[in-house]
């Protein structure tokens, strides 16, 4: 069953202009690009799409990150989309994350990671409605 998911290039990826490259792979890896915009996050915005994180010591380092440039936000389809697209992603820790991911390619650090992806079909839904609407 084809599957939705939300993808984001972070902007640390912007700014190293792998841009093209990440766009690439997610064609490469038979995902469809339904939605795609690149936008400047707020930090109210930042905050309220890293909501569950709210009381985690690294809320207010990421969300200033997230909102320090633009980003690239992409709705995705495929079979599998949400658990496939976080295996192209890699780990959390780029330095963790296995050779050929993305975060192990293009990543710096645990919070300058280079993409995002939703973790659930909840988180899906509701990541999907943030920046493409119903
Ligand atoms: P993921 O993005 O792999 O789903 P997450 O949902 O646990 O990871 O965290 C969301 C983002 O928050 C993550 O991409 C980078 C940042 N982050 C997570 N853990 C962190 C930590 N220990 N220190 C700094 N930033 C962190
Ligand atoms: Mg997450």
């Amino acid at each position: 069953m084809a599957e939705k998911t939300l993808a984001i290039i972070k902007p640390d990826a912007v700014k190293k202009r792998v841009v093209g490259k990440i766009i690439q792979r997610i064609e490469d890896e038979g995902f469809e690009i339904l939605g795609i915009k690149m936008i400047h996050l707020t930090k109210d915005e930042a905050r309220k799409f890293y909501y569950v994180h709210k009381d985690k010591p690294f809320y207010e380092s990421l969300t200033d990150f997230m909102s320090s440039g633009p980003v690239v936000v992409l709705l995705l389809e495929k079979e599998n989309a949400i658990k496939h697209w976080r295996e192209v992603m890699g780990s959390t820790d780029p330095a963790r994350a296995k050779p050929g991911t993305l975060r192990r390619l293009y990543g710096f650090s645990v919070e300058r990671n280079a993409v995002h992806g939703s973790d659930g079909p909840e988180t899906a839904e509701y990541e999907i409605g943030f920046f493409f609407g119903k």
